[in-house]
């Protein structure tokens, strides 16, 4: 898989991407990402990326013209088309199930932008699919852009080693993950579950599902929700 940030930070990602299950992805070419400024599409002398926008109201706009052309060369530069994603608040909500979908795809080009928002003919003329990583309100584009990159790394085949797996962890099952303990037995006078010391593997594996059906009703209710229209489609 290819994929292509477009962002006014791109420094801001290569301490994250030097981080070792995108670092091994990118050394075992099941990964190659290309870091671009959209700063050096800027066509003035100030190189403006943003402006005022029209009808007043505060704040800056992400132009047009910056983002159209850095996006356009980006896409010359591999023949492969990629799936165009726009970070914002106003976007289908990252889930691991479209992470899933992403990381199905050849080429990604992800689109980091920062001010207020962007221009809407970056969105009608681009068509790209939006994204948002929840509920709040970020400064830019940037981390939303990380979170992406580093759930759909972890799903590529070959990205994880021995040790790791997808398949136990929270989300992938639809489930949140069961407690989970390890040395020493007794800390601090908190015990560890006796069934987990029982060596019985089908007798741990039954109270690890249980464990986990039991704080998913408990924290995440809306995780059982899902799974049950999932299983109706
Ligand atoms: N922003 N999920 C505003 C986000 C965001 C989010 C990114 C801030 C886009 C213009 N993006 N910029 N939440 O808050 O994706």
């Amino acid at each position: 898989m290819r994929i292509d940030v477009l962002t006014l930070f791109p420094e801001a990602f290569e301490n994250i991407f030097a981080s070792s299950i995108i670092q091994r992805a990118q050394q075992k070419h099941l990964l190659e990402i290309v870091l671009t400024n959209i700063r050096d599409f800027a066509r003035d002398n100030y190189r403006s990326v943003d402006d005022k926008p029209y009808g007043g109201g505060p704040g800056m706009v992400m132009m047009c013209q910056p983002i159209f052309d850095g996006l356009e060369y980006v896409e010359a530069a591999a023949p492969t088309k990629g799936r165009r994603i726009l970070l914002t608040p106003q976007g289908e909500p990252f889930n691991q199930s479209l992470a899933c979908e992403l990381a199905g795809e050849q080429r990604l080009i992800l689109i980091a932008g920062h001010y207020e928002g962007f221009d809407e003919r970056i969105r009608m003329g681009l068509q790209p699919l939006e994204v948002s990583i929840g509920d709040y309100v970020l400064s830019g584009g940037e981390i939303p852009a990380m979170v992406v990159v580093d759930a759909v790394t972890r799903l590529l085949p070959g990205a994880l080693g021995d040790e790791e797996s997808t398949e136990e962890e929270s989300f992938s099952s639809g489930l949140l993950e069961y407690p989970q303990y390890t040395r020493p037995q007794n800390f601090r006078g908190l015990e560890v579950p006796e069934v987990l010391l029982s060596g019985h593997h089908e007798r741990i594996q039954e109270w690890r599902t249980q464990q986990a059906k039991e704080r998913t009703r408990l924290r995440r209710p809306d995780l059982l929700a899902e799974q049950s229209i999932d299983k109706q489609e």
